[in-house]
């Protein structure tokens, strides 16, 4: 069964979407397996965002994610990964489509509402950066062997 790592961002945390995001996966069928809510060191961040290093947003975007709490998930779910990035919607919201997330809620590309990991490979590395084994709950619900 995969995984991934998704984490409502600064600005949809303090426009109280974290109920409505949360819905929407839960609703889809997806398992909530470890959420909590965090602020990212400078650090953390880095490392969770190093593959944009050279970017020249890297500094505003690591400013944002750490500027007040963020909403940090692991969903389990048979194609969750890419699942969750259709759900998100496309990176900028003016782009994404309505109906998805970023759609709905963002407006702009540096603030647009939540993080998910793009491929198996992330979605392992970004899980290890803000969970433990023991944070993650590993469980089968009943109501998978009826639908
Ligand atoms: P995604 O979050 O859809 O995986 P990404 O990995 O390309 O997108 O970029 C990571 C984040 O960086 C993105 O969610 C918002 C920010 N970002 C991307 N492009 C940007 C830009 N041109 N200006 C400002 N921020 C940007
Ligand atoms: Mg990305």
């Amino acid at each position: 069964m995969e995984r991934t790592y998704l984490m409502i961002k600064p600005d949809g945390v303090q426009r109280n979407l974290i109920g409505e995001i949360v819905s929407r996966f839960e609703k889809k069928g997806f398992t909530l397996v470890a959420a909590k809510l965090t602020i990212l060191s400078k650090e953390t961040a880095e490392t969770h965002y190093g593959e944009h290093k050279e970017r020249p947003f890297f500094g505003e975007l690591v400013d944002f994610i750490t500027s007040g709490p963020v909403f940090a998930m692991v969903w389990q779910g048979g194609n969750v990964i890419s699942t969750a990035r259709t759900m998100m919607g496309a990176t900028n919201p003016a782009e994404a489509a309505p109906g998805t997330i970023r759609g709905d809620f963002g407006v702009q590309v540096a603030m647009n509402v939540i993080h998910g990991s793009d491929s198996p490979e992330s979605a392992a590395r970004e899980i290890s950066i803000f969970f433990n084994e023991e944070e993650l709950s590993a469980y089968e619900k009943t109501v998978n062997k009826w639908v």
